[in-house]
């Protein structure tokens, strides 16, 4: 009885909608921040082109998938085709390069997963964090920004997700939690599963876009520009849909065998991905498939400690939404 109960949205849901907006539209990164943005990127283009003249520098992360809210530092990637690179020689190198022309706090991290260099512009105030040849990165920030565009209830759920999280210490991958990531699949694909669907699957249409890397075949639909009316015949709002995302985390997600796969736009078998046993770190409590790196699980993360930690806070998430008188300020209350 309890379990129907929560599967019944509260009857003053819509009553939320407009203190939702609210909230997603003060995390909105104002103009001038991308124009600041764009400034920065002419700058490293600039020393960077002095350097190595066929190398060239894009935007990934949330500064380019248009799930980046205010006040973000921003992720570079530098593209160098040279075959024998040494990344760590080439990071070094580029340190230097960025601390003559006066750009501050200037650190080659090259031992660290993913090697970078750090820098703060002191001219816009934007800090900023350059990795070399991580070109899958910067296609899936290409499909994640795609997807948003196709419908408004995309940006808007992964925006308060997204600021669930970092509100309630949910999102630090250090600590077995999620990535922001990890975060816009889990709401990409929520879209995907809704009936009637909000959003389609890319992956699974006809190719328009494509690119190889590193072996792996990266192939997608992305006139998205044709896709404007697609989730038009479903009228969820956006409260019911926060309501209906923590209700499926907190009671409806099948833990112990499923997979969620933004792919395929639908629920894998942890069997069919023989997922079912530690590997290493890999414990596979959460399986959230990457789109390209396939075997790569985002929920590689979590611990048996994190697991508990996280089905709690959608737990909690999905009482309030369902009880409490307040949600739009409960939710969001710091840890
Ligand atoms: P924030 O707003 O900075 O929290 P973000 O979208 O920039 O969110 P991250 O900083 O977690 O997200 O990651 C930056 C980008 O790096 C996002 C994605 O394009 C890529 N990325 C992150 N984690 C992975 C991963 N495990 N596998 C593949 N790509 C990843
Ligand atoms: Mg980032």
């Amino acid at each position: 009885r309890i379990l129907k109960r929560q599967m019944l949205c509260r009857n003053d849901i819509d009553r939320l909608n407009a203190p939702f907006l609210a909230i997603y539209d003060s995390l909105i990164p104002p103009e001038e921040e991308k124009v600041k943005q764009k400034q920065l990127l002419k700058l490293l283009e600039k020393l960077v082109c002095k350097e190595w003249p066929k190398a060239r520098l894009y935007l990934y992360g949330s500064c380019a998938n248009s799930f980046g809210v205010s006040k973000s530092d921003i992720d570079v990637c530098l593209a160098i085709e040279d075959a024998d690179i040494n990344k760590s020689e080439i990071l070094l190198r580029l340190a230097d390069i960025l601390k003559s022309d006066n750009l501050q706090n200037v650190q080659a991290l090259t031992r660290a997963r993913v090697p970078i260099v750090k820098l703060m512009d002191p001219v816009t105030g934007i800090s900023c964090d350059i990795c070399i040849n991580n070109i899958l990165a910067v296609i899936n920030t290409k499909l994640l920004r795609d997807y948003a565009q196709i419908d408004a209830r995309l940006r808007q759920l992964a925006f308060i997700v997204k600021h669930w999280a970092k509100s309630r210490g949910v999102n630090e991958t250090y600590q077995g939690t999620l990535s922001s990531y990890a975060y816009v699949l889990m709401c990409i694909h929520f879209l995907q599963q809704r009936r009637p669907a909000i959003l389609p699957c890319l992956q699974e249409m006809e190719t328009t876009y494509s690119a190889t890397v590193d072996d792996i075949e990266c192939a997608f639909f992305d006139q998205v520009e044709v896709l404007r009316n697609f989730g038009s015949c479903n009228k969820e709002t956006i409260s019911q849909l926060v309501w209906a995302f923590f209700n499926y985390w907190a009671y409806r997600h099948d833990y112990a065998n499923s997979v969620i796969s933004v792919r395929t736009g639908s629920i894998l078998s942890k069997h069919a991905k023989d997922w079912t046993r530690r590997i290493g770190n890999d414990r596979h409590l959460i399986c959230i498939e990457d789109p390209f790196q396939t075997s790569h699980d985002l929920g590689r993360v979590v611990d048996k400690h994190s697991i508990k930690v996280l089905r709690e806070e959608f737990e909690r998430a999905a009482y309030i939404m369902q009880y409490d008188p307040n949600p739009c300020v409960k939710l969001f209350e710091p840890y």
